[in-house]
């Protein structure tokens, strides 16, 4: 149990309906991150669902993510989506047939299941780390010593993956991961990204049917066909290029340093060093991994924007900060390292009338875009919803800040929201009307971190 928390009525009916989301999606060694919109294994979902499945069985939470990295590519990247190769080809649009990445990547995995040639925010060395750490406190020693064994299989996979971040996709040496696509984010249709996507020219390109609104109620709460287009179009361009990364670092159209990529990378990074002492890595790694750790927090630092009180995206084709006021803003708090005035100024923004202290909202829980943006959408996917992902990294965030009471307040109230509208994968801020798919696997993951 967290420190603090007094268990409430209903706490245990709530943990069995989480574990009970989490079973159905349950693949074997891996999990669905929704039963019907998401039939695959997602990286971050998957990262982050092993902290949920440690409360149940610290074993199988190993294998989830020891699953996602049997597919990372020869350089290091752990892909985006790993397609189930049992799940029909109609379930998801772009699926496997579509990327056909058997051979097409040099670096891409050459046998089944094959994956898309793009990757997501990197949760695993902290998913990695808690499941050891829940496993410790659960005092089986049986599980403590197959969890041991665990990192020290996976730790050379985490290093490989961080070190890929940090030098193909992140040539000029800022600290700052750059990503190819909005998908890689994590964020599909954010504003953060609409200056950056404008400016991309869509060429020829084959036509396509879309999967995902036939398991929405309504298609507001998905990205429009406008970004479709957009987002494939980047597809056929990453094919065309064959996943070069030297051309892609010249040439894509879409190039932009992410700073919640870049942020959780840091903390994955403090959570990487951990690590390598537990399994005994040479000090070198350690060194290395240190200065990663700088060198990110540097990065951040140099995307600070005193208006918004907020950390900004930018855009590497022109060199411009992505102004927009949104929940990646807040990046730093997950990176940590903080001086007290910069944290002072990120959570008086937190409170301010463009996040919490918006009086309309439902709960006090942070809207992916805040509604005083032009392009906020209170039912559209990343353009306003509240996520309970955002609520966990920023749970954690604030925790690992010494500031428990700020922490104590999100969890209960994003438990409060999910009692309320289930296991959904977004809320409407303002109703609290769940949106998105239902049963969505890292809901219920996070559930179950909270009431444990
Ligand atoms: C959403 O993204 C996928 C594409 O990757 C989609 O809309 O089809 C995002 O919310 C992403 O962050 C998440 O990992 C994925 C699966 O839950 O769904």
């Amino acid at each position: 149990m967290h420190v603090g928390r007094t268990p409430e009525r209903g706490d245990e009916d709530l943990f069995l309906e989480a574990m009970a989301v989490l079973r159905r999606n349950d693949m074997g060694d891996w999990t669905k991150a929704a039963p019907e919109l998401y039939p695959h294994q997602w990286s971050w979902d998957s990262g982050l669902i092993s902290v949920g499945l440690a409360h149940l069985d610290p074993l199988r939470a190993a294998q989830e993510i020891r699953t996602l990295f049997r597919s990372q590519w020869r350089n290091g990247k752990v892909p985006h989506i790993v397609f189930n190769p049992l799940a029909p080809p109609e379930s998801y649009f772009p699926g496997a047939e579509h990327w056909t990445s058997a051979g097409d990547f040099p670096d891409a995995p050459t046998a089944p299941p094959y994956t898309s040639a793009l990757c997501q925010p990197p949760v695993h060395a902290t998913g990695a780390l808690r499941v050891w750490e829940i496993s410790c406190e659960r005092g089986e020693e049986r599980k403590i010593e197959a969890t041991e064994r665990f990192l020290r299989e996976i730790y050379p996979g985490l290093l490989a993956w961080h070190r890929y971040l940090l030098t193909d996709r992140d040539p000029q040496g800022t600290g700052l991961v750059t990503i190819y696509h909005p998908w890689e984010s994590g964020t599909d249709n954010s504003p953060r990204w609409d200056g950056a996507l404008r400016a991309v020219e869509v060429g020829e390109m084959p036509g396509f049917r879309r999967q995902d609104l036939a398991h929405v109620d309504d298609p507001s709460e998905r990205p429009t066909d406008a970004d479709y287009v957009r987002y494939l179009w980047l597809v056929e361009v990453i094919k065309a290029y064959r996943c070069d990364e030297r051309k892609l670092r010249r040439s894509h159209p879409f190039r932009v340093k992410d700073v919640l990529a870049s942020a959780i990378l840091v903390r994955a990074n403090m959570d990487l060093a951990r690590i390598s002492s537990i399994v005994g890595a040479p000090e070198s790694d350690r060194e290395t991994i240190s200065g990663w750790i700088s060198l990110g927090r540097r990065g951040l630092e140099s995307c600070w924007d005193e208006e918004y009180g907020l950390c900004l995206d930018r855009d590497v084709v022109s060199g411009e900060p992505l102004r927009a006021r949104t929940f990646a803003g807040f990046s730093p708090l997950i990176s940590g390292g903080l001086s007290e005035e910069r944290k002072a100024r990120l959570l008086e923004t937190l409170d301010s009338k463009h996040f919490l202290g918006d009086e309309r909202l439902a709960r006090p829980l942070p809207p992916s875009t805040s509604p005083s943006e032009a392009l906020f959408h209170p039912r559209s996917y990343w353009r306003g919803p509240v996520w309970p992902v955002v609520s966990w990294l920023l749970w954690r965030a604030l925790l690992d800040l010494g500031e428990p009471s700020r922490a104590r307040k999100l969890l209960e109230e994003s438990l409060d929201g999910v009692r309320t509208g289930g296991f959904a994968e977004y809320f409407e801020p303002f109703t609290g009307e769940p949106l998105g798919s239902m049963d969505q696997s890292w809901t219920a993951a996070f559930v179950l971190d909270w009431l444990n």
